[in-house]
């Protein structure tokens, strides 16, 4: 294990750290540029706070809010359902129910929903899921407004999936107005077909398509399992939380501004770390802001950056740990990760975190809970 590695598990379990020296942002701001790679190093105080406030969903697995809609989250159950969540209750009627057309369990499922930028005009929102067969579906619905029309789905992209894990699963539209698709390395263990550095499969990578023309992009190659990426409401910057092997937990920042191409490193890098001998496919390699070692998880969940109402943490990327259910979240400086805190508090089956329409962040619970993160 690497010392920096090791330092950050120290810190972690409450070692070696004083909440002094925490506290001196600039020092860790310091510290973080001059190692390689750049982790923070020092935990700080909790930043936010968790409150339940919704309790006995089935399997949830992603949350959004809508600008416009103030008072209203979608929440994706796994087998198939998409609920609203609004002025305090749960509607009785699904917003979609696809359970027919879903395969659920382990990492299959229904397992995102994206809203068109201009939803509010031609209603229209994107859903993520694996099929009966397992294979990899992105639909494009239409709704009325109160719920998605059945009969408008829209297929934008077909994967055929070789294994059932690393489905990725995630949709966001980016600052350039494309559906952002995060894919998997296909499955397995170690990228057996070394399909992430390879240009020529889809898998392992960030796609973007063109929701008009279903044009798709390769706009990142080398992740192992993106499960949770994000685009900061206020830059436009993108944060992936990629899954690792058996070690390093990672996240990854690529700045709105960048040129392209990433290369995120799998299975060439497990985290900073070598996995396989053998050249780097093409693009620029990038290495993690933040990571931790499997004392701490198994399994990333990337977040948000939060631009809520409180200004002390506007600029704090959250994010945590599926299996140990650990939160933490950092300051985002340049493109640099300073001022690690971890929360008080776990999530057990954090499957993610969601942003609603004015910025505020809540977690989701794989047990049926979501909670809205108070600073
Ligand atoms: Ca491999
Ligand atoms: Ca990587």
């Amino acid at each position: 294990m690497r010392p920096l590695l090791v330092l950050l598990c120290l810190c972690v379990l409450g070692i070696a750290c004083s909440s002094e020296a925490a506290s001196d942002e600039s020092g860790s701001a310091e510290s973080a540029q001059a190692g390689s790679p750049q982790a923070p190093r020092q935990i700080g105080r909790a930043a936010f706070r968790p409150r339940a406030l919704v309790s006995g969903l089935a399997s949830p697995t992603h949350a959004v809010g809508i600008k416009g809609e103030p008072r209203r989250l979608y929440i994706v159950e796994q087998q198939g359902r998409i609920r609203v969540f609004e002025s305090g209750r749960m509607r009785a009627a699904p917003f979609l129910d696809v359970r027919f057309l879903v395969s659920a369990g382990g990492e299959r499922g229904l397992l995102s929903v994206a809203f068109h930028p201009e939803y509010a005009e031609n209603r229209l929102l994107y859903v993520n899921y694996t099929d009966r067969d397992g294979h990899t579906n992105v639909v494009e619905y239409r709704s009325n407004g109160a719920r998605a029309i059945p009969s408008s789905a829209r297929r934008l992209l077909f994967i055929r999936q070789p294994y059932s894990n690393h489905n990725g699963g995630q949709l966001v539209f980016g600052p350039n107005g494309r559906l952002y698709v995060g894919m998997g390395d296909g499955g397995s263990g170690g990228d057996p077909q070394n399909r992430a550095q390879n240009m020529q499969s889809l898998f392992g990578k960030l796609l973007s398509i063109d929701v008009v023309t279903k044009g798709v992009r390769i706009e990142g190659l080398g992740l192992r399992n993106p499960w949770r990426f994000s685009f900061d409401r206020s830059t436009g910057d993108l944060l992936i939380g990629d899954v690792g092997q058996h070690e390093v937990e990672e996240i990854n920042f690529t700045a709105k501004s960048s040129p392209g191409l990433e290369n995120y490193g799998w299975d060439v890098f497990e985290g900073p770390t070598k996995f396989e001998d053998k050249p780097l496919g093409p693009g620029k390699l990038v290495q993690p802001i933040a990571e931790y070692s499997h004392r701490e998880g198994c399994s990333v969940t990337g977040g948000h950056v939060y631009r809520g109402s409180n200004k002390a943490l506007r600029g704090r990327y959250i994010y945590g740990d599926f299996c140990s259910g650990i939160v933490w979240s950092i300051k985002l400086t340049d493109g640099k990760a300073n001022d690690l805190r971890r929360e008080d508090f776990r999530i057990p089956q954090l499957t993610s975190f969601a942003e609603d329409g004015a910025g505020e962040l809540y977690a989701i619970s794989g047990g049926g809970t979501l909670s809205r993160l108070t600073p």
